[in-house]
């Protein structure tokens, strides 16, 4: 069954699940209902119904298929700013969704939802075969993603199974100061084998996190999203929510085990993964998509860079931003600690690049594909300055270099062969992508797809075969008619 029509069902039925990662949890009565003491009054749907069919009718020329009218800059349209997504307003938010990292789960407890994280060790894989010894919670770095709404009261229980004493912080809360997470200054350190439960209200909403308080800690990888929904979702409604944690690490040649004493970094990872290896993020042609961006490098701020599409920043790591103060960007600037919510229409089919402009964050070990070592190890001045004299590339990674055991600087900081390739191309979020694909995604990239309705139903819901290359041959040949004058 289609997961959309699952949701929806649920939504309507107002069915609540007692235990879950997170659950549909409101009746249509109370969704209508901003205040959920009162009882389903049908004078406030017909209000809510007199209201979105007053705002849709505003859009009426615009078409979320076809590139945004440039302007006027004060229009709602301008560049997508205020167009909803294909989702009623009115509703609870869509559910998150983090690639590659899961949710953790929760229970009611006495009317708290209860979450257990534990502290530990994680062998996490950043490229395929490329274990990796960092620290996180629950086996996983990033940790999973506490996902609650507005107005719960929340207890999480952290155990601590590392072999050195922890504190939990919970990053941008406004809580009372004994949960606060700093060791010395409002606890005692968790210590080895012993647990401290955090108990308190959300009254805020939008893109926390949480991590370890120890410096070091931080550095090998300690955090997770905390994500605070709104009861009903924000105003114009999105149709995805994607969140990408961005991370740096020193890792030295022939080591797994990241240094965190070094203040230079050469491994990147997205929610825990190097590009290729970061599953894409998909959305169908049309939507309105959120993206939640959050830099918790240990010293590295990211400049990160979406192709196609302009969006808008809608939400810092504080909440969520005025829309008289939303600012069109194509790349922002992420510092160390900080979260940025943007915003767009996802108006242009195809698959497209996303990541972080740094050179040095575009690669594993700064070795991209081509570089000194198929240059003939000359300089690059030298390479340069001697147009007649250049040596023929060559990459066919024969040196010595090349053969230094643990130190990876073939393609893609690995080693290419089916099974490594196979994990990258057996997801089905990367069905149909062009053949070599894998070849321009390194380091801090990852892929957002924007895929026309049959093809979207095709990636994400049949078994049926795709191609390589064959969606993005239908969109560049016009099959959808993006950037011609018939739709
Ligand atoms: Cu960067």
């Amino acid at each position: 069954m289609n997961n959309n029509v699952t949701r929806r069902q649920v939504l309507f039925t107002g069915a609540a699940a007692a235990v879950g990662s997170i659950s549909p949890r409101l009746a249509n009565s109370e969704i209508l209902n901003l205040n959920n003491s009162q009882p389903h009054n049908e004078a406030v749907d017909h209000q809510a119904k007199a209201q979105q069919t007053a705002r849709d009718s505003k859009f009426t020329n615009y078409s979320r298929y076809r590139p945004s009218f440039g302007g006027p800059p004060d229009s709602d349209k301008y560049l997508g700013k205020l167009v909803p997504g294909l989702r009623k307003s009115g509703l609870e938010p869509v559910p998150f969704e983090t690639p590659d990292l899961d949710k953790l789960a929760w229970k009611m407890v006495d009317g708290v939802k209860q979450f257990e994280l534990r502290c530990t060790p994680v062998k996490q894989e950043f490229l395929p075969g490329k274990y990796m010894n960092v620290w996180g919670f629950n086996n996983n770095m990033p940790g999973p993603t506490i996902e609650a709404f507005q107005g719960d009261r929340i207890r999480i229980i952290v155990h601590n199974e590392l072999p050195e004493p922890t504190s939990v912080h919970w990053h941008g809360l406004e809580l009372p100061v004994e949960f606060d997470g700093v060791p010395g200054v409002t606890q005692h350190l968790i210590h080895p084998g012993k647990s401290k439960t955090y108990e308190y209200e959300l009254h805020q909403t939008g893109t926390f996190f949480y991590h370890s308080h120890i410096p070091m800690q931080e550095a090998f990888g300690m955090v997770g999203f905390l994500i605070i929904h709104p009861k009903v979702a924000f105003d114009p409604p999105v149709d995805r929510d994607f969140g990408l944690i961005f991370q740096n690490f020193f890792i030295p040649p022939n080591s797994d085990t990241a240094d965190s004493m070094r203040m230079d970094w050469n491994w990147h990872t997205i929610n825990g993964r190097s590009g290729p290896y970061t599953t894409p993020m998909v959305s169908k042609h049309g939507e309105r998509v959120r993206v939640r961006l959050l830099n918790f490098s240990p010293m590295q701020h990211h400049p990160i860079h979406f192709h196609g599409h302009t969006f808008w920043l809608t939400g810092t790591e504080g909440g969520r931003i005025p829309t008289s103060a939303w600012i069109p960007r194509n790349t922002t600037l992420t510092a160390v600690a900080m979260a940025q919510d943007f915003e767009f229409i996802a108006f242009n089919p195809g698959d497209w690049i996303f990541h972080c402009h740094m050179v040095h964050h575009m690669m594993n070990h700064m070795v991209p594909q081509v570089g000194p070592h198929i240059r003939g190890e000359q300089d690059i001045s030298q390479y340069l300055n001697s147009l007649p004299g250049r040596p023929t590339a060559n990459s066919a990674l024969e040196k010595p270099a090349f053969k230094v055991p643990g130190y990876p600087q073939k393609m893609q900081s690995m080693f290419m062969n089916q099974k490594t390739l196979k994990k990258i191309n057996g997801k089905r979020e990367t069905r149909g992508m062009r053949e070599n694909w894998h070849m321009g995604v390194k380091g801090l990239m990852t892929v957002l797809r924007v895929l026309p309705d049959e093809y979207y139903h095709r990636v994400m819901h049949s078994d049926e075969n795709i191609a390589p290359g064959e969606i993005f041959e239908a969109i560049a040949r016009g099959k959808y008619s993006t950037y011609s004058s018939s739709k």
